[in-house]
């Protein structure tokens, strides 16, 4: 910290768990502080010379001032300085923000409404959880599968727009285990306040661990790798499975065999026939009391046999 000893820092910002949130932390603490000073110049000269040279009496007449030389050249050369010094040091972390680093542990991210999807080079997909080993520089490779998303780990002091059709990127080094929030910071529809991921910074042989375990994600059983493709494509988000409370959609507890009352009055047994096509083509048949165009179509996204992990895990909730 700059003025501000850590212990204080902490308490007005969230953890900084990177060299750079340090910096970043270091040049608004100064900005804070010389504003603080700048203003109580200002306000108390204000004060000051108000009392100073308050008319005394109705004769009293003010001296004929036209100006000072030295003060015009005191009050623009010191902001003049203090401005660029501002600028050169908010130049050299942005320098450091934006440089990737050459050997990079890649992750790709995708952000999507309403969720945070992440995919490993070794295959490994996760939604809404990114999990990195400590002191290692990251490089997160991103982009978007519908509308603007802003990709913001406050404790890394990062943020980076995320676009549809381009990949934009960031980098961190986390040098600090725990687990920090993820959010959207662009507005990009009704759930986007519920768009939070988590990011767990965990040791080399933790992250080793978990990855192998993920990996094996391909040999699951249908039904169990149906479940994992449920979260992961954010599905639970929007439909409970464990219940039968209503979030943004209906919920799929118990619903498969059942006969269900669509938009329109009629009725439709829900099947594998209707869930495929309520995967592939939402808006097809709503069911009543719901509105359509909420839930995006996944036609291209899934698989086949995604498609029939997901259909074989939605029975097993019977
Ligand atoms: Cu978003």
């Amino acid at each position: 910290m700059f003025w501000i000893s850590s212990a204080h820092a902490e308490k007005l910002m969230p953890t900084a768990a990177t060299d750079i949130a340090h910096q970043v932390d270091s040049l608004y603490s100064f900005l804070l502080i010389t504003s603080f000073i700048a203003c109580a110049i200002l306000i108390g000269g204000m004060i000051f010379f108000a009392q100073k040279y308050k008319r005394r009496s109705v004769h009293a007449k003010s001296a004929y001032i036209t100006h000072n030389v030295f003060l015009e050249f005191l009050w623009s050369f010191i902001p003049l300085v203090i401005f660029l010094a501002v600028f050169a040091w908010g130049w050299l972390i942005f320098h450091d923000m934006r440089k990737m680093p050459a050997d990079a542990l890649e992750i790709h991210v995708r952000g999507k409404q309403w969720a945070w999807e992440a995919e490993y080079k070794s295959g490994v997909k996760t939604a809404n959880l990114i999990k990195v080993p400590i002191n290692k520089d990251v490089k997160l490779i991103m982009t978007s599968t519908d509308v603007l998303h802003s990709f913001y780990v406050p404790s890394f002091r990062i943020k980076q727009d995320v676009i549809p059709g381009r990949y934009t990127s960031l980098w961190f080094n986390a040098n600090k285990f725990g687990e920090y929030h993820i959010f959207c910071t662009e507005y990009c529809g009704t759930q986007h306040s519920g768009m939070l991921g988590k990011l767990h910074v965990v040791s080399q042989e933790e992250y080793d661990q978990w990855l192998e375990e993920e990996s094996k994600f391909s040999t699951l059983p249908l039904a169990q790798k149906g479940e994992k493709l449920f979260q992961i494509k954010a599905c639970s988000g929007c439909h409970s499975v464990a219940d039968k409370s209503v979030k943004a959609g209906p919920a799929l507890y118990q619903k498969f065999g059942v006969e269900e009352e669509i938009a329109d009055g009629s009725k439709v047994t829900v099947d594998e026939a209707y869930m495929r096509e309520s995967i592939l083509n939402p808006n097809a048949k709503i069911v009543k009391g719901f509105s359509g165009g909420v839930m995006p179509t996944f036609q291209g996204q899934l698989s086949e046999d995604e498609l029939a992990a997901i259909i074989e895990y939605l029975k097993t909730t019977k």
